[in-house]
């Protein structure tokens, strides 16, 4: 089974998690992507934030009807992909720069299911890079006080902004995104503390205590983990 086999399986497995009347999230990625073909699919009486603007307008191109989270207290259940799944189901999220709205969503979320091919999971965090999202105004400077926070994490390593067709990326909210590639993260709750203190810092992809349960699609179909 193909990797792409393995996230459309994982986000059909997931769409079926949804019942008529919900509130749901809608996750970015490619592996989102099939959880929302999925879910358009089962033509469900739903509700749907979505977490960035290209999965809105997937959404809505399939029929599904897209509110904002602005619009509901509490979301029933979101469905998003990871770049890693680590021990205790501790996340590396952003690598398709829509980490803030990812987590607003997920923090609003009762539940919160994120899925992945297999690849996905690791017996550590780190080798993917972690994304940091910072404001643009004075984003230099913020990078050199991010080293500082990854060094007092003893990752001796600097961030490096992300850019594309060379120029910066920007997320939905206008910021830009600096990757830090920290190789292990043997302490992410105290890597993601340190980072929180940066003045500049908006976020980062570090989603600890979020997810519920993981639905990784795998050789042998999808396997479940809580
Ligand atoms: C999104 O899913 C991002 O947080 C993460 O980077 C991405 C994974 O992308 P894909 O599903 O395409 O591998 O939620």
């Amino acid at each position: 089974m193909s990797a792409e086999d393995q996230k459309k399986a994982a986000g059909y497995a997931a769409a079926d998690l949804v019942d008529s009347g919900m509130v749901v999230g809608l996750g970015t990625g490619s592996t989102a992507a099939w959880f929302v073909r999925a879910l358009a699919e089962r033509k469900l009486d739903v509700r749907c934030v979505p977490t960035s603007q290209a999965t809105a307008d997937l959404g809505a191109s399939l029929g599904l009807t897209i509110i904002s989270l602005e619009d509901v207290t509490e979301v029933d259940l979101t469905v998003d992909g990871a770049d890693e799944i680590g021990p205790g189901l501790a996340l590396i999220k952003g690598g398709g720069a829509a980490l803030l709205r990812e987590k607003l969503v997920w923090e609003a979320s009762r539940r919160c299911v994120v899925i992945a091919d297999a690849a996905k999971q690791v017996p550590l965090l780190g080798a993917f890079p972690l994304p940091i999202e910072v404001v643009a105004f004075g984003h230099r400077t913020t990078a050199l006080r991010i080293c500082d926070a990854l060094a007092e994490c003893d990752l001796g390593v600097a961030p490096r902004l992300r850019v594309k067709d060379g120029a910066p990326v920007r997320t939905d909210g206008g910021n830009l995104i600096y990757d830090a590639p920290c190789g292990r993260i043997e302490d992410p709750a105290a890597l993601a503390r340190a980072l929180k203190s940066v003045t500049g810092v908006v976020d980062h992809g570090l989603f600890l205590d979020l997810a519920d349960q993981a639905l990784v699609g795998g050789p042998g179909g999808v396997v479940r983990l809580e």
